[in-house]
């Protein structure tokens, strides 16, 4: 499992669009997104690089 540090992501519509990010990563990564732990969790992937590039083009930081 893969798991970011996610920065700027305030409500369901950025949950939407950081798991559209990483779904046009990877069609079949399962994307779990917590909001007050600024985290995102990603199984059934192990693109890390292509998906925090993916991640941070929707508009958000992701630590590195
Ligand atoms: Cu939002």
């Amino acid at each position: 499992m893969l798991r970011f540090q996610v920065e700027g992501m305030t409500c369901g519509h950025c949950v939407q669009s950081v798991t559209k990010a990483v779904q046009a990563v990877d069609a079949k990564a399962q994307v779990q997104v917590d909001l007050a732990g600024k985290s995102v969790s990603v199984e059934g992937s192990d693109q890390k690089d292509a998906i925090a590039a993916a991640i941070r083009d929707a508009g958000y930081e992701v630590a590195a």
